[in-house]
């Protein structure tokens, strides 16, 4: 049995950035994204004892054997769970520019966490998936469900799972990603986080500031007030930046294009055109705004960017089995 399912990314309001516990993805703090419409992944797993190891392919391409060691321990967790030792065929289609900051292994780990999970036929809770999908990487927690998300930090592995805030967003929340550089990041999302969280002396206000951050936008979210959630996403957005300049060594995933686009931004909404952004583990800028505005901020933005470097985004869907066959 092939099983193929589509999972989409995130962006998170209030971001995830660091662990307490490595191996189970225990996060230091909750998170809240937005699950997006235009980024996704494709993914189709079938088990066989045919098979004598576990194959993965990304876009038609053999994975790296780092990537497959990650993915096979992955496929570990699965397998135990469903008492199965069959190896696995893996075929992931991205449609997420990989490693920019747009997260493409939150789409790609709740992608094979429900895809694995039906191939080897478990017929799991959303939340348990949620918590499967954890393992794989932090912010796939979140992809499972569409909409708004938050994930709780928890206890333990049974505790730390992510819930809809809203899974059908009914205002005009929107979001314009500025590709800015696709190009691989220099420090992963899964070091930069470790390091932040052993030397960055910030650390123990940025536990505060999120528990603050969360039940603000919680509140923002259910008055709908997009200026509200545009204004603390941005704030938290800037404090997890600072958590990394203030690590030891400090470093930044921001390059003059993130800085110059932070300041026009700025400069937009100091001039009557309400938008906001953000930033996650690269230099790309994520516009939050009321799609009342869509119109104008887009033509603003293509006085400075090709129309290729802006992707509009809505809300999107949670993940869903596409094929079962
Ligand atoms: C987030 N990011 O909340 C934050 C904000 C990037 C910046 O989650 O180590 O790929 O696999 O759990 O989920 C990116 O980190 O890290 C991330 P792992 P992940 O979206």
């Amino acid at each position: 049995m092939i099983v193929t399912a589509r999972a989409h990314t995130n962006i998170a309001l209030i971001k995830y950035w660091g662990k307490r516990d490595q191996q189970l993805i225990l996060p230091q703090t909750d998170s809240l994204s937005l699950t997006l419409d235009p980024f996704y992944t494709d993914t189709s797993v079938n088990f066989s004892p045919s098979y004598d190891h576990d194959q993965f392919s990304i876009n038609n391409t053999p994975v790296s054997s780092k990537t497959a060691r990650r993915l096979t321990a992955f496929l570990n967790i699965v397998r135990r769970q469903a008492g199965i030792s069959q190896a696995a065929r893996v075929q992931s289609i991205n449609h997420v520019p990989t490693a920019a900051g747009l997260a493409s292994s939150a789409s790609a780990f709740a992608a094979l966490a429900l895809a694995a999970s039906r191939a080897a036929g478990l017929n799991l809770s959303r939340r348990d998936l949620s918590r499967l999908a954890r393992r794989g990487s932090g912010s796939a927690t979140r992809s499972i469900y569409g909409g708004l998300v938050q994930w709780h930090r928890g206890h333990d592995d049974q505790t730390s799972y992510a819930e809809p805030i809203m899974e059908k967003v009914d205002f005009g929340l929107e979001m314009i990603a500025i590709l800015l550089d696709t190009h691989q990041k220099k420090l992963s999302s899964r070091i930069g986080m470790q390091e932040v969280v052993a030397t960055s002396p910030f650390y123990p206000s940025w536990r505060n500031v999120v528990k603050n951050d969360i039940k603000n936008i919680k509140n923002a979210i259910a008055a709908r007030d997009i200026d509200r959630i545009g204004h603390i996403a941005q704030e938290n957005a800037l404090r997890m930046h600072a958590l990394n300049l203030a690590a030891d060594p400090g470093f930044t995933y921001f390059n003059a294009d993130t800085l110059a686009t932070m300041d026009l931004i700025d400069h937009l909404r100091d001039t009557g055109l309400s938008c906001y952004y953000t930033m996650d583990a690269g230099p790309n800028v994520k516009v939050i705004y009321d799609r009342r505005n869509r119109q104008a901020l887009l033509t603003e933005l293509s006085k400075h960017f090709a129309a290729k470097q802006l992707v509009l985004a809505q809300a999107g869907p949670g993940a869903t089995i596409l094929k079962n066959e």
